[in-house]
């Protein structure tokens, strides 16, 4: 499959596994896992381009294993808008995190903290390439907010790594940034 069609067919699993399971037929298990059978019939494409998108993602936003059951299962690894429990265990995190946004929504941020909007949790990048590339998606000029995660870890907030890489808060208040 040729880039374009890897990205095209990624967006529809994002939609499909993150956002809008019912548009497609799909009810994901409370870890937002579906079987892979599953999502090849609601989206009428094959295993092997599933398993493309899977390896080829440039953010390895799906994550495929075989359940106890024996039956494989796929989901997204984060950035749901469902409910999903993804059976995270809190990680202690990085001194310093990074999120990257539009400079016109800092103002907001740097008055309300940080927070989750529609999805489950804040993100947060562990460098700032990463953050800046976050940012890129909303146009404009890019912020990159510094987030003292060492300190935040200190007063007892819980911070969650996803399987690509993700790093995931409930919220971070305003005193924890830096613009
Ligand atoms: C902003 C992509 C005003 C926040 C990326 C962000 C990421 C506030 C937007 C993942 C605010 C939410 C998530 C406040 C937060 N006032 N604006 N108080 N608090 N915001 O898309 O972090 O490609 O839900 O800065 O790579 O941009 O989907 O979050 O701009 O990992 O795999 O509210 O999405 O991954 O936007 O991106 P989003 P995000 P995928």
């Amino acid at each position: 499959m040729d880039h374009r069609d890897l990205v095209r067919v990624s967006k529809k699993m994002s939609l499909a596994l993150r956002h809008r399971p019912d548009r497609f037929g799909l009810t994901p298990d409370p870890a937002g896992w579906v079987p892979v059978t599953d999502l090849l019939a609601a989206l009428r494409i094959s295993r092997t381009v599933v398993d493309e998108v899977v390896a080829g993602n440039d953010k390895q936003r799906f994550a495929v294993e075989r359940g106890a059951d024996g039956v494989d299962r796929v989901r997204a690894s984060q950035g749901h808008s469902i409910p999903v429990d993804l059976g995270l265990a809190p990680t202690p995190p990085p001194d310093r995190l990074y999120h990257g946004t539009s400079a016109a929504v800092v103002p907001s941020i740097m008055a309300e903290g940080l927070r989750r909007g529609g999805r489950h949790h804040v993100h947060l990048s562990p460098d700032v390439e990463t953050a800046r590339r976050v940012g890129a998606r909303r146009g404009g000029q890019v912020a990159i907010l510094i987030v003292d995660a060492a300190a935040m870890a200190r007063d007892g907030h819980l911070f969650y790594r996803s399987a690509n890489g993700v790093w995931l808060a409930d919220a971070v208040p305003a005193a924890y940034l830096t613009a």
